[in-house]
């Protein structure tokens, strides 16, 4: 007899930069979540779906635990936080270079504590940790907090052990319809798509100020066959930087940096959309727009 078919919604909660992005674009095999060097890079829930025999995984990637800062930090917090509570299983990513419990992960362990959902406890980023000791003495000091599902080290990078999660959650779900398409890997618009991979690339080429002031929006996407019958996207986009000073920074001498960040996400956005891509990038300034409730709104849950 067949098994009964799975399904269930699966959260990846974390303090930022711990890779929770990682994790999720290397389960779904598909980039779904912008990742970089630097601190809160994921600002909205972004889902990314698993399909595999027996079952689908709705993952969903949330915005890093951290101290908030303005108007969007709190309500990136306030997401998080909302997908411990509301999933059938959570995913606690933790970093496994640290040797105690901080602040940050703390507050998170409270929150499991509270909403009681099955919890797996990841520990990412083991190719970083030269003694196994450490690990396992890290595993104890988690495991004494909480009664976790499993405790899966991994390392996303090196996609080590990413396999086990699956397996781990499928064991754990509930039995329930296919709530996706199976073609469909994530619920995001191609729209939101182009303005993740631009803010990637800003992030990945700018220094720190300047990145974590910038929103992006697509202005336009239009599907075209070329006259040589080929399939072509316009894409449209504007840069909204906080300053005029780093407006100039963007844009780069003779325009040069802007290209650079252009070059890099149209060839992203070639592979992801199959086809190719006409980019073109404005960059402008709103000040403040941080702690501007029209704009923040923007970022929250949908
Ligand atoms: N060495 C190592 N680095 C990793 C691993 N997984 C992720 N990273 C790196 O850690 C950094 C942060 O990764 P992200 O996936 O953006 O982290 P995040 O938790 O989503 O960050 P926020 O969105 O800011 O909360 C990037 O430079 C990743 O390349 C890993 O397994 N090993
Ligand atoms: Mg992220």
């Amino acid at each position: 007899m067949n098994e009964k078919f799975k399904s269930g919604f699966v959260s990846i909660i974390g303090r930022t930069n711990v890779g929770k992005s990682t994790i999720i674009n290397a389960l779904v095999g598909e980039k779904v979540a912008a990742v970089a060097n630097k601190t809160q890079t994921t600002r909205t829930a972004i889902r990314g779906v698993v399909n595999r025999e027996n079952s689908q995984i709705i993952f969903i990637d949330t915005p890093g635990i951290h101290k908030p800062k303005s108007k969007l930090s709190e309500t990136m917090l306030d997401t998080a936080f909302n997908f411990i509570g509301d999933v059938d299983v959570v995913l606690f990513v933790i970093d496994a270079t640290s040797t105690e419990i901080g602040r940050g992960d703390s507050k998170i362990l409270e929150r499991i504590k509270e909403a009681k959902r099955k919890t797996i406890l990841i520990i990412n980023k083991i190719d970083m940790v030269e003694k196994k000791e450490e690990l396992l003495k890290l595993i104890d000091l988690y495991q004494k907090q909480y009664n976790f599902t499993a405790v899966i080290p991994v390392s996303a990078v090196k996609r080590q052990n990413v396999d086990i999660i699956l397996e781990e959650i499928e064991k754990n779900l509930k039995e329930g319809p296919a709530y996706y398409d199976i073609e469909e890997y994530t619920d995001q618009t191609s729209r939101q798509l182009v303005e993740e991979v631009i803010r990637e690339k800003a992030l990945k080429f700018l220094d720190d100020e300047v990145p974590h002031g910038l929103y992006i929006e697509t202005e336009k996407m239009k599907y075209r066959k070329t006259k040589e019958k080929e399939g072509i996207y316009d894409v449209e986009a504007t840069i909204y930087c906080l300053r005029n000073s780093h407006k100039g920074i963007i844009i780069g001498k003779n325009g040069s940096m802007l290209k650079k960040i252009g070059t890099y996400a149209r060839k992203d956005l070639e592979n992801m959309l199959g086809t190719k891509v006409n980019l073109k990038i404005w960059v402008k300034v709103k000040e403040d727009w941080l702690n501007n409730d029209t704009i923040v709104k923007k970022f929250k849950l949908n």
